[in-house]
């Protein structure tokens, strides 16, 4: 079996709508993370997929005449169109309406009620058909509004089952004391601990009104309340993501769910107690990243209308350039404001001038000076010393979920190769053939210096990386070559090739 598994999750979409810029942003940050996690030799499973059932789902499909189902296949469809074009590498993606899943709700469920952490009841309160979900006094907006929708909230009796959450109250606290990175980053702690500080109340497991769901297995007359539908995905998938093969105990316990903001409560708080009410293990981490806001400086959302297109973003400037200036814009774990001008400058002031730049002056000078081949000789002292330790600190933010700390690390580096060449400025030093050696060591520093920086830049920009590693004779993009090596260019002896500008200038 390998070993260090490495099960990385995003939360699933509702159908209810097409994907924006927000979804982007969650798959390719989680995307980031797994593939770094692959260079690092683990065994990396990363999930994501569509959440299909429950009220929001149904409504939207009712608005438009059509069924449930209907509208969950054509914007599921979206969704998993959305995920090559971003560059994402998911291992799976689950439907919550696939019958293997609706199986294993069923099963985990039936164990949650024979348990004894079930009974009947009726539940009355402030519910946001959006958010499908029953609102606490103190989570009500001015003029019983939802915080998150804005639109007005509806007073709602029912006749339900419930899950005795309010039992777990001290297992979570306990979870939360001795795990303390269980909820990341830490204000997102703060927030869980408040929530759990207020005293935790029963919450509905299941519905009676609705039909749009998986049926409860002791009472089909209930479907079940989507939120625990949807939690559960995260763990029915692995049952059946292989054909033939239950990847259960391989991959479960997740390591880690990236999730925003607004859904914090359902994952830090009611999908461990969930878990322990079913006897299972729960996940290692759970990352909380922000928001991305528009220029309004608002939620970028459906139902505020106020959504950048990442199509167009996409059909302008590429792939890399999207996750790039996502992952460089907003601090993961903050909110930040992106838009199609801040994405179009960082292109060419960061990838076009710095990155791009460097590599082209690199590949052209050693063809130029030295016809292609990588120099053979110790690499400069200066930069060795410079680039010392910084795969392992990009490697310790990651290990943190840090994607941003460790790409202002790396960057920094594209930064001073770009000083390099100026402060050696190789066209002077080819001029004077006593200089030779001293050329062969700047040629072949930057070189090296820029085979590191794209292997640790690869799961930002794993297109370019791709194409500019194989132009340098290294292909190879594990994390064990990422080190500066001092005694020589990696490549020393091999030949470099051509390569077109990997962030062309674009005509505005
Ligand atoms: O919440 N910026 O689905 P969803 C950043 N089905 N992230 C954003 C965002 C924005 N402007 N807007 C949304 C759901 N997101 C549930 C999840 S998981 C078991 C069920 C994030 O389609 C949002 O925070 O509304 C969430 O993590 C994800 O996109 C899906 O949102």
């Amino acid at each position: 079996m390998p070993q260090n598994p490495f099960f990385i999750t995003t939360a699933i979409a509702y159908v209810n709508g097409q994907p924006h810029l927000g979804h982007a942003y969650e798959e390719i940050a989680t995307d980031v993370i797994a593939r770094h996690m692959r260079q690092r030799g683990r065994d990396v499973f990363f999930l994501t997929g569509t959440d299909e059932h429950g009220e929001p789902v149904a409504d939207a499909a009712h608005a438009q005449g059509i069924e449930p189902q209907q509208l969950a296949d054509a914007n599921a469809a979206r969704f998993q169109a959305l995920l090559p074009q971003l560059n994402v590498s998911n291992d799976f993606f689950i439907r919550t309406t696939d019958e293997q899943h609706a199986l294993r709700v069923q099963q985990v469920l039936q164990r949650v009620y024979d348990n004894g952490h079930v009974y009947k009841g009726t539940y009355e309160g402030w519910y946001c058909p959006r958010c499908a979900d029953f609102k606490v006094e103190n989570e009500i907006l001015e003029g019983n509004r939802c915080p998150i929708h804005e639109i007005h909230l509806t007073r709602e009796q029912e006749e339900n089952w419930f899950f005795r959450l309010s039992t777990f109250q001290e297992a979570l606290e306990t979870l939360f004391e001795t795990h303390p990175d269980f909820v990341l980053p830490s204000r997102a702690l703060n927030e869980a601990q408040a929530f759990i500080g207020q005293g935790l109340q029963d919450v509905s497991l299941s519905r009676a009104k609705l039909t749009w769901g998986v049926k409860v297995p002791w009472d089909p007359g209930h479907v079940f309340y989507v939120w625990f539908d949807a939690l559960l995905n995260y763990y029915t998938a692995l049952g059946y993501a292989r054909p033939g093969e239950d990847l259960t105990d391989r991959y479960w316990p997740a390591q880690l769910h990236v999730i925003g903001k607004d859904i914090l409560k359902f994952h830090t708080i009611f999908w461990p107690a969930m878990l322990m009410a079913a006897d299972l293990p729960v996940p290692g981490h759970v990352f909380v990243h922000g928001f991305l806001l528009a220029a309004d400086g608002r939620k970028m959302s459906k139902s505020l209308g106020n959504v950048l297109d990442p199509f167009e973003a996409l059909e302008l400037y590429g792939v890399d350039a999207l996750r790039f200036y996502l992952m460089r814009e907003v601090v993961f774990g903050q909110d930040g404001g992106v838009g199609m001008d801040g994405l179009g400058n960082r292109y060419t002031s960061e990838l076009a001038n710095e990155y791009g730049n460097l590599a082209s002056r690199t590949l052209a000078m050693i063809h130029r000076y030295r016809d292609g081949f990588v120099p053979t000789v110790a690499t400069d002292p200066v930069l060795v010393a410079e680039f010392d330790g910084l795969h392992d600190r990009v490697a310790a933010a990651f290990d943190v979920f840090d994607p941003s700390t460790a790409l202002g690390e790396i960057w920094e580096k594209v930064r001073r190769l770009n000083r390099y060449v100026e402060e050696r400025a190789p066209w002077q030093l080819a001029k004077d053939p006593s200089a030779a050696a001293e050329l062969d060591q700047v040629l072949g520093s930057l070189h090296e210096g820029l085979r590191v920086v794209s292997i640790l830049l690869a799961p930002y920009i794993p297109e370019s990386v791709a194409k500019l590693l194989e132009a340098l004779g290294t292909p190879d993009s594990s994390f064990t070559n990422a080190g500066f090596s001092a005694t020589g260019p990696l490549a020393g002896g091999a030949t470099v090739s051509q390569l077109p500008p990997l962030f062309p200038r674009l005509l505005s």
